[in-house]
């Protein structure tokens, strides 16, 4: 059936809702037997790139200088670094600082979320080591005293950490106690459930697949609707002074 130039994807100058009737896929330098669907990046004005991977039994990603965080959607990878071999299964995830030589092939078809990011050093303290580790070890807490609102944190609360990468569980009617507006930006990939996601002056329909980026001081409420809970995985930049990577650089 044809859609007639119908989608619930929209681009607006502070956000980005991305559906996957709207995914294109593309090669990036270095992968074999894998496609991604780059879902932002600073061509539209965000300070990390996140994308898709789909992969074919045996398909590895290419090489990158920057920070990378990969975490498997469905499938398995083994993860190669200083010698060491781990394997990924779903909902696991790994961490790899910049600089970090290492291998990533899937061992079965696959897909991840990969974000990659420059790092933003800070004086005297060490930046962080690599990490893998899978979400079912991590444990959650309640946002603003809800129950049904759980958040598990997937990086160490750490200040070298330069971002977070959190998922949030919903129960269905659950929603964020507010709009939310602050100076970090966000990443998000629905992994499970749906509802409706506020982002500026919008109010849209979500589920599981769609992909959303919020920039700066975007205005952001969720509430979930349905009859199972909804989830998703969220990037936010984190840790670091609001002059950070600015000529006022407050400590060099
Ligand atoms: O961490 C956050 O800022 C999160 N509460 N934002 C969101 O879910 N849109
Ligand atoms: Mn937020």
């Amino acid at each position: 059936m044809h859609n007639l130039g119908e989608t619930r994807s929209s681009q607006r100058s502070n956000h980005l809702l991305l559906t996957p009737d709207t995914f294109v896929r593309s090669p990036l330098p270095g992968m074999t037997r894998c496609t991604a669907v780059v879902h932002v990046g600073p061509a539209l004005g965000a300070g990390f790139a996140e994308y898709s991977v789909e992969f074919e039994a045996g398909g590895e990603l290419g090489p990158v200088s920057v920070q990378r965080f990969l975490y498997v959607l469905d499938g398995a990878l083994s993860l190669e670094v200083e010698g060491k071999r781990s394997e990924l299964a779903v909902r696991g995830y790994a961490y790899l600082p910049q600089g970090c030589a290492h291998r990533v092939v899937a061992t079965q078809t696959s897909q991840v979320v990969v974000i990659e990011k420059a790092y933003q050093p800070l004086a005297s303290v060490d930046p962080p080591r690599w990490m893998i580790s899978n979400e079912d070890a991590v444990s959650s807490h309640s946002l603003a005293e809800d129950p049904d609102l759980q958040v598990k944190c997937l990086l160490p609360d750490q200040v070298t950490f330069d971002f977070a990468v959190n998922t949030m569980v919903y129960q269905p009617g659950a929603a964020l106690s507010m709009v939310e507006m602050h100076v970090m930006e966000h990443g998000l990939i629905m992994l499970e459930g749906g509802g409706i996601y506020r982002l500026g002056d919008s109010w849209y329909p979500v589920v599981a697949g769609d992909f959303i980026w919020m920039a700066p001081y975007c205005p952001q409420w969720f509430g979930a609707i349905g009859k199972v809970p909804a989830k998703y995985l969220i990037y936010k930049d984190w840790n670091r002074h609001p002059l950070a990577g600015t000529q006022h650089e407050p400590h060099r």
